[in-house]
């Protein structure tokens, strides 16, 4: 048994006291917050009422109006503080992260990194929402484009991340004038509480932030299709399963709002001939196996060129045979819970599937060697003779399918040929492999790595990806453009009037 604190519910409850969530946040009749370490209730939280959520918006539109006159860099000043709350209270949100979604403690504190890191980026973003001065063929004139703040940003994220990914989208949307209205998953309602609680922080240390600019909306899909819905929302970031996105996307499109759509990923990785396998190995397994297999970057398909596949896959079982699982607080352990039963489901599911298709599996199954009752599954790894049956689709839980391959280009049609297209990768030491990999006529995703697993980017890129991934780009890079709308101006300084195209137009 371990030496872990016997009740996961006692210690959430004190972090979310510490961090400030008043007790207004629960009720006796609210809906179960269960940790998937154990299982057992937290606490129950009083959702939002449908009316409630639509005041919620009336509020962030309002403070919107006013936000967008603050200066960018003086909005950057809000975000530089929360990034300091955020570093104050880095140990007690990671915990609940570890507490709430299941992660290891690293995992857990990671995830706060990973905010603290989009926060210091938007800050220097805030000094930097550049447009361009662009040559005019009209003399005395000038055009250029400026960005401006676009409106209320609603934010629907799922339960695997479920913090860092409203930060992407808050730490941008904020500076760049938006206001943010944000739609958790409704099995992470405590760590949103706790970071809302963190944001006040922050904005009472500002002082002058308007009444409405971060709201928080909890409950289940019908709150989130108000944020969906209302016309007052210009521009939507939702995360989450295709099969939401096709929800969705069609609804935003409907009332011309901008769409940042971050879906289903069912990422690959290649380990060709040449590869540094002690290497391969080590990211593969962080890859597949880390947070569960639950990231929507996670490998689930690996090809393996047939020269090393002897060599690689039987030390990947024994790897898979060892890794530790359990209690995510333990020091160790690797693989924590699922986050629920339904998961699990699905893993079992799906790995029936690749039986009935011919697949040899590796591990799998339930792991009971835990005290309570959380899902605990023993990852799988799964030899398929091709790309059949479940390899196709995205189950989120720890599955990986391995394959043999004979030629490159024979690789990189079975590694296109999905749905979804976030994250790839290669292992190779052959730089033309390695090129073509991330060339125009490699990898369709919109991430592509050499000589690391798919999962785990970090904040300074544009984060999303293709295909049934939604098109979506978040955090590093120019994703802040998602956020703000353009708009081209052209000064005439002259006293005539030429037209554009020599057009002649004498009254
Ligand atoms: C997600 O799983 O929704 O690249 C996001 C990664 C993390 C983010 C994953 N930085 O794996």
């Amino acid at each position: 048994v371990s030496s872990a604190p016997a009740s996961v519910a006692d210690e959430a409850r004190a972090i979310l006291a510490r961090l400030g969530v008043p007790d207004s946040a629960f009720a006796p009749g609210g809906r179960p917050a269960r940790s998937p370490i154990t299982g057992e209730v937290i606490a129950h939280v009083r959702e939002t009422t449908p009316d409630e959520a639509k005041a919620a918006i009336g509020r962030a539109d309002a403070a919107f109006k006013a936000w967008r006159k603050i200066p960018a860099p003086r909005r950057g000043e809000f975000i530089r503080l929360l990034g300091e709350e955020l570093r104050a209270t880095k140990d007690d949100l990671g915990r609940l992260v570890t507490l709430e979604a299941g992660k290891i403690v690293s995992e857990g504190l990671g995830e706060v990194q990973e905010m603290i890191d989009i926060c210091d980026f938007a800050v220097g973003l805030s000094r930097q929402l550049y447009g361009l001065t662009i040559a005019t063929e009209r003399a005395d004139h000038r055009m250029m484009e400026t960005w401006h703040p676009v409106g209320v940003c609603g934010v629907i994220s799922a339960f695997n991340f479920p913090v860092a990914v409203w930060s992407w989208n808050a730490a941008l949307a904020l500076v760049c004038g938006d206001s943010v209205v944000w739609k958790p998953s409704e099995k992470t309602l405590l760590t949103a509480l706790a970071t809302h609680a963190i944001v006040e922080r922050a904005a009472k240390r500002f002082g002058g932030v308007p009444e409405g600019l971060c709201e928080v909306i909890l409950g289940g899909r019908e709150i989130g299709e108000i944020l969906v819905e209302d016309h007052r929302v210009p521009v939507l970031s939702a995360t989450g399963s295709t099969a939401m996105g096709r929800q969705v996307g069609p609804k935003l499109a409907e009332r011309f709002a901008r769409a940042i759509l971050e879906l289903g990923g069912n990422n690959a990785a290649i380990v060709a001939p040449s590869a540094d396998l002690d290497l391969a190995l080590r990211g593969i397994a962080f890859a597949a196996m880390g947070t569960a297999g639950q990231r929507c970057t996670t490998l689930r398909r690996l090809f393996v060129h047939e020269s090393v596949y002897d060599s690689l896959v039987p030390r990947l079982a024994k790897v898979y045979g060892s890794v530790k699982i359990g209690d995510p607080r333990e020091t160790g352990t690797l693989v924590g819970p699922l986050i629920d039963q339904a998961a699990f489901d699905g893993m079992e599911r799906a790995l029936d599937e690749a039986r009935a298709a011919g697949g040899k599996v590796h591990g799998g199954g339930r792991y009971t060697d835990v005290a309570g009752d959380g899902v605990y599954a023993r990852p799988a790894l799964v030899e398929m003779p091709g790309q059949t049956g479940p390899v196709t689709r995205e189950t989120f839980a720890p599955i990986l399918y391995v394959m043999r391959y004979s030629s490159f280009d024979e690789v990189i049609e079975l590694h296109n040929a999905v749905g979804a297209g976030l994250s790839s990768s290669i292992f190779t030491l052959n730089m033309r492999e390695a090129e073509a990999f991330i060339s125009a006529t490699g990898s369709d995703c919109g991430i592509a790595n050499v000589n690391i697993g798919p999962s785990g980017a970090e904040i300074g890129g544009a984060f999303g990806g293709e295909k049934e991934t939604g098109g979506g780009r978040e955090s590093g890079s120019d994703s802040w453009k998602a956020y703000m709308r353009r708009a081209t101006n052209t000064v005439n300084y002259g006293n005539t009037l030429p037209l554009a195209q020599g057009v002649k137009f004498d009254v």
